[in-house]
């Protein structure tokens, strides 16, 4: 036996490990297993076993930019700090025109974007052409971007205001730019949860029904999970196994990410932030239950650049981007942390970690393809690695 035999045995992990060898899925005891073991360095192992077997060496970033139309929002989620109810007197409401956010982006002119990641919150007020008028001014201003934009539960929202069916209105907000719909709004598939946290949001089956008509309109999607406040184990095994089951249905989920709490300016504020461990330890678990998810994304703007980079070794293969503008969480915001990494730092963060940098676009199509079986060596100065990507 050898020593990660020895050590996965301590830590409870051999069964999981022999399933994952023959090629067998991971069930909820797994799931629960895995989130119980303190043994964080065997559960990166299996994960990053995982991560290799899909990604080699290659971790993915896109130069992006987050548009958020307005914080105007009737859903009054617990665990956000970005809302200012309609009707509020806090002074803090807005709302982008379409010509506004497209001048937002029109200000990165000098820069390559590939993805404009747009979303905000439900405000009761805008019409369906708001939709249609801003997709089309912010493509227009930026139409070698792809745009990512709507959670399920603006698309439902949308489809409301359309007075149509969902599926009615996919193909026009396709044909104004829509390339793509971010994970957003998921937060825990529990109606614990939902009760508690985000009672006015759409429920979680209805998530589901959106996203199933998003994925059979040929538009890929990614999904959440926001950890990190009142869930436990047992709902977060259930969140991440029903996603699994819905891909299973549609192939549609690009990315899963793991959203960790911020709870600063929330009204669960005395709720404790999440630890760097806690942060490698979701990236993992999701890794390893959701066998059939192409990317698993670090989001760094939350759990910081460093824990980001490390996690490139417990499961995440994607550092999302260079998130230029992010509104939703001030997490990083204050002025010890940076909001915006460079493309230079997002790569020399990749290559120290010793994997190979890939620009990809919105939907991962690669910019310029990794040569076969490349591998960083890890002994090399960062700056000589080889790094794959286009020129700006
Ligand atoms: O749905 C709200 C979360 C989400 C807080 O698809 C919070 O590539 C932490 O979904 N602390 C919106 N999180 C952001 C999102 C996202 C981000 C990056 C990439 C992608 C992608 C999607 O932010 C919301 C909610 O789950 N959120 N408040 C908070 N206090």
């Amino acid at each position: 036996m050898t020593s990660i035999d020895v050590q996965l045995r301590r830590a409870g992990l051999d069964g999981i490990a022999e399933k994952i060898r023959t090629g067998q899925r991971l069930d909820s005891a797994d799931g629960v297993a895995l989130y119980r073991t303190p043994d964080l360095t065997a559960l990166g192992y299996l994960a990053n076993q995982v991560r290799e077997a899909r990604s080699g060496d290659c971790t993915y970033f896109v130069r992006n930019l987050h548009v958020n139309y307005t914080n105007i929002c009737n859903k009054l989620c617990k665990f956000c700090s970005f809302y200012s109810a309609p009707n509020s007197e806090d002074g803090r409401g807005y709302v982008l025109s379409p010509e506004d956010a497209a001048q937002r982006v029109a200000k990165y002119r000098d820069e390559t974007i590939r993805e404009i990641h747009m979303v905000a919150g439900i405000n009761p007020k805008l019409p369906y052409q708001y939709y249609l008028d801003l997709l089309r001014a912010v493509k227009a201003a930026r139409p070698d971007a792809q745009l990512k934009a709507f959670t399920m539960i603006e698309l439902a929202q949308i489809a409301r205001v359309a007075r149509k069916p969902l599926a009615e209105v996919l193909p026009e907000l396709v044909a104004a730019g829509l390339a793509a719909v971010p994970g957003g709004g998921a937060e825990v598939f529990s109606d614990r949860v939902h009760e508690e946290l985000f009672r006015a949001k759409l429920d979680n089956e209805g998530w589901f029904d959106v996203a199933r008509t998003v994925h059979r309109a040929g538009i890929p999607s990614n999904a959440t999970m926001l950890y990190g406040h009142i869930e436990t184990v047992d709902e977060k095994v259930e969140h991440l196994l029903h996603i699994r089951r819905l891909q299973d249905e549609t192939g549609g989920f690009m990315c899963f990410v793991p959203l960790a709490f911020d709870p600063s300016r929330t009204e669960l504020s005395q709720l404790p932030p999440t630890t760097g461990y806690q942060n490698l330890r979701e990236i993992a678990v999701a890794r390893l239950l959701l066998d059939n998810f192409p990317h698993i994304k670090a989001f760094w703007i939350m759990i910081t650049p460093q824990v980001a980079q490390l996690s490139l070794w417990y499961g995440a293969d994607d550092l999302d981007g260079t998130v230029s503008h992010y509104e939703i969480t001030h997490a990083l915001g204050s002025a010890s942390h940076r909001q915006v990494l460079s493309v230079d730092a997002l790569i020399e963060l990749i290559a120290e970690a010793g994997r190979t940098p890939v620009e990809r676009d919105a939907l991962y199509g690669v910019i310029e393809a990794p040569s076969a079986g490349h591998r960083a060596p890890h002994d090399e100065p960062s700056a000589q690695r080889q790094v794959l990507m286009a020129s700006p």
